[in-house]
């Protein structure tokens, strides 16, 4: 019987039966998808860095949120929602990319989101390094056609190529605007900062549609104006949001791999989601968690209430779309 037949999601260990730290670490404590055969939402880990251009050690990533997860609590009262009642969101395990042929294991995790949308799920996806979300993307088009981006990140990831590699962690997005799988009307950088190769950089990523909300811009207007703004570019297009941890200040993401001062902060990052969960999330990801560098699971920590919100997101729609179908 698959999940969605069920009226009652299996939900996370009880934490107070079992304590918070015991046991193997799956997602904020859900169960496996194969303990529940389908998912609404499938939190699934991409344990993949070989297209990082400096510090490497994102493909602990996924497992460092897992851990951090732990402490996640059933209730979101900033979306007055308990996701995990609302849907079934499960842990579909990591995609096995090969770490020696990044050609090859893009067409991997392609393959494999391939299959958790077509069962029907939407995905959460731990990095990683940022060279995944073309490949998700791909997969979010075939379902869904072009979608809106919200991209945020210290960097544009819109350039070229890195040593003439096409497919690596700073070009996923200019790829995907050259395959035509993103709606140009409604993309957007958010917290982008720091230095860049020269000002052609933000001129061509301009002319591939691109917005940008600078770290700056977060820090004078405020987290509900930026979301206000953004959520009218949006509109009612299907969505996929990328959360690259540096679009953090190392002070709340020291564990990264490409890490830039002046970022925002974990409160300003979780306030914009908040103000975005009308929106229709069709899938996220969050990516860059370098654990190695990394203090006191600072950086995991918000990752992983990060993923909380978007899975928040992604639950509320599933139940209110659910809801609209009974009548
Ligand atoms: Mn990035």
């Amino acid at each position: 019987m698959s999940s969605s037949d069920q009226n009652t999601p299996r939900g996370p260990i009880d934490s107070s039966r079992i304590p918070r730290y015991a046991g193997p670490a799956t997602f904020a404590r859900l169960p496996r998808l194969d303990e529940v055969g389908t998912a609404d939402i499938a939190v699934v880990g991409v344990p993949f860095d070989s297209g990082v251009s400096y510090r490497p050690g994102a493909r602990f990533g996924g497992n460092a949120i897992r851990e951090a997860s732990r402490l996640l609590r059933p209730y979101n009262p900033a979306q007055d929602a308990s996701p995990f009642a609302l849907a079934q969101v499960a842990d579909a395990g990591d995609i096995a990319a090969n770490p020696f042929n990044i050609n090859e294991a893009v067409e991997t995790v392609e393959a494999a989101a391939d299959d958790l949308l077509n069962s029907g799920a939407r995905m959460m996806t731990l990095g990683g390094d940022h060279t995944i979300a073309l490949p998700l993307l791909r997969s979010v088009a075939k379902k869904h056609g072009p979608v809106a981006l919200l991209h945020f990140d210290a960097h544009l990831d819109t350039w070229d190529t890195y040593f003439g590699a096409e497919y690596t962690h700073g070009t996923p997005f200019r790829r995907a605007v050259e395959e035509g799988i993103l709606d140009t009307e409604a993309l957007s950088h958010v917290g982008t900062r720091g230095p860049l190769y020269g000002k052609q950089d933000l001129t061509d990523d301009e002319k591939m549609g691109f917005g940008i909300v600078t770290s700056a811009d977060i820090y004078r207007r405020g987290a509900d104006e930026v979301a206000d703004q953004l959520r009218q570019r949006i509109g009612d297009r299907p969505l996929y949001i990328s959360i690259d941890i540096d679009c953090l200040d190392p002070a709340h993401a020291p564990g990264t791999g490409t890490p830039e001062a002046g970022g925002m902060t974990s409160r300003e990052l979780l306030e914009i989601l908040r103000g975005l969960s009308s929106c229709n999330l069709v899938s996220a990801d969050v990516v860059e968690v370098a654990p190695a560098y990394d203090h006191a699971e600072i950086t995991a920590v918000a990752a992983s209430h990060t993923a909380y919100e978007l899975t928040t997101i992604m639950a509320r729609q599933i139940s209110a779309e659910r809801a609209a179908g009974a009548k």
